[in-house]
């Protein structure tokens, strides 16, 4: 229903519930004389009945304006910004071989012109089995214990007209430690053109979370109830009603199959002792093979604007990481390169008050070269205020810092042995890659500079004697001091 609408409804509503509001009070004020005539019970009664109408009104309009959950389409960005985007993360260094693979095989499926149906769901929910039912001839494993399939595999099936297909088994989700399969599974949904989602029940919160993903990426998709032999038809339409209601509008449908496995049974022998035997079940998959044999009938090149999106989505967010982690690798690097200069500028400084000077023209360096990195457009005033404020953050934080400063002195032994200006030297270590570190967190999230973020950020980070970054600190001042000294 359209906002609008909904407002139409509301008001019409409140101006009903308004009326009748009215109009009970008018009745009530007109007949409050002979209502304390009446007896007892037919006040009651009276009461009641404009209680029933008050909590209909009232549970209208909460139908009519409760939350809804709106589905906003994915960016989904051109083909060719994304090569440039990809392009320039090369230039830097990063590693972007999977990125380039990934337009690779892009365009080979687009050449193939073969239809490709992903399967995914949890551990154990029957993939591997499916694809055995779908493709008999297919030597997939499958087992009872979790985690079965490791890797993505791609087999031909073919629908009963004969019309072909390649199957692509994935490793499940959900499997504890196993992070790196389940994003092989997920980058192989969003290449394929149609995926069969898999559940051995009812969904939990994480398998509905999978399924909204897949369908944020515009994937078209079935939701499959596996192992419904082991269910009775009462429980299996109980759980497919409550699958409907869970997938609304994400699923293309919904159904209930057996993709067969293997059981084990006891076998008697003529000698009277017993074995045991595997045998494979017989798979009942006709409802998935209309399905999708409907869902699959726009052929390739139908399918294939949808699935490119998905990709071109994927590969999107992909690269936005990937963008994300140079950057702060970079930003590190300078924000180290800063803080050697510091202590370099600490331990030369000899005029009182001249390190202040020195050190003022490094935070001003830093600052330039951190918002040029996250490209971030700052004006010399707002570098000069920024600077500023940091100096002030630090007047009152100075105590903190060179308590920390001598903490580590005796802490890392090797720092103490270097002798005097050492403690001065280390204090400016901090100041500037804490300075450093909470700016490019800041400019990272909020993509401007904006002082009280960073200044905040800094208070925080001055204060944090947290152990690996104070060694790094320790290592970085006694590398300068020897430097200096040889
Ligand atoms: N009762 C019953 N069991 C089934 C059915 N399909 C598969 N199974 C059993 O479920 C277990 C897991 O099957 P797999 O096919 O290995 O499941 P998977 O989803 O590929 O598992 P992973 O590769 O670990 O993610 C096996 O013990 C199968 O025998 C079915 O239709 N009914
Ligand atoms: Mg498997």
């Amino acid at each position: 229903m359209s906002r609008r609408l909904r407002l139409l409804f509301t008001a019409l509503a409140l101006a009903a519930l308004l009326w009748l509001l009215f109009a009970a009070a008018e009745r009530a004020l007109a007949l409050a004389q002979r209502f304390l005539a009446l007896p007892e019970w037919l006040q009651w009664t009276l009461g009641s009945v404009l209680l029933v109408f008050a909590a209909a009104g009232l549970s209208v309009l909460w139908w009519l304006l409760r939350p809804r959950r709106r589905r906003r389409p994915l960016p989904v960005p051109d083909r060719s910004s994304l090569e440039q985007r990809i392009g320039q993360l090369r230039e830097r260094g990063a590693d972007t071989g999977a990125l380039a693979a990934e337009l690779g095989e892009l365009d080979r499926r687009r050449v193939s012109a073969r239809v490709y149906v992903a399967l995914f769901g949890e551990i154990s929910t029957g993939k591997s089995s499916l694809i055995r039912a779908l493709a008999p001839h297919a030597q997939v494993a499958s087992d009872a214990r979790g985690g079965t399939t490791r890797e993505v595999g791609h087999y031909d099936g073919a629908f009963p007209d004969g019309r072909t297909l390649v199957l692509a088994d994935v490793p499940g989700s959900r499997e504890a430690g196993g992070e790196a399969h389940e994003t092989l599974a997920c980058e192989e949904a969003l290449r394929a053109h149609a995926v069969i989602y898999l559940c051995a029940g009812d969904l939990n919160r994480s398998q509905a979370d999978e399924l909204r993903w897949l369908a944020d990426f515009g994937k078209p998709l079935l939701l499959v109830l596996n192992k419904a032999d082991q269910w009775t038809a009462v429980e299996r339409d109980k759980l497919l009603a409550r699958l409907t209601q869970q997938s609304r509008g994400i699923a293309s449908a919904v159904l209930a199959i057996s993709a067969g496995g293997s059981e084990r049974y006891q076998r008697q022998l003529a000698d009277g002792s017993t074995e045991s035997v595997e045998r494979q079940r017989k798979p009942a998959i006709e409802p998935l093979l209309q399905a999708l044999d409907r869902l699959t009938a726009p052929g390739a090149e139908g399918l294939e604007n949808r699935r490119e999106n998905a990709v071109l989505a994927g590969l999107h967010q992909r690269t936005g990481t990937l963008e994300a982690r140079t950057r702060a690798e970079e930003a590190e690097r300078i924000v180290r390169k800063y803080a050697r200069r510091a202590i370099v500028g600490a331990l030369a400084a000899v005029a009182p008050g001249s390190d202040l000077v020195i050190q003022g023209v490094l935070a001003t360096g830093l600052t330039r070269a951190l918002a040029e990195l996250y490209g971030v457009k700052v004006s010399d005033v707002q570098i000069e205020d920024f600077v500023q404020q940091a100096k002030l953050t630090l007047r009152t934080g100075s105590s903190i810092v060179l308590a920390v400063a001598g903490n580590a002195l005796k802490a890392f032994p090797g720092l103490g042995t270097l002798g005097g200006g050492v403690l001065h030297a280390f204090a400016y270590a901090l100041i500037f890659d804490s300075m450093g570190r909470a700016l490019a967190a800041s400019l990272a999230e909020r993509q401007s500079l904006d002082q009280d973020d960073a200044s905040a950020r800094l208070k925080e980070l001055l204060a944090d004697a947290g152990g690996t970054r104070l060694r790094q600190l320790a290592a970085l001042t006694i590398d300068a001091v020897r430097d200096r000294v040889d």
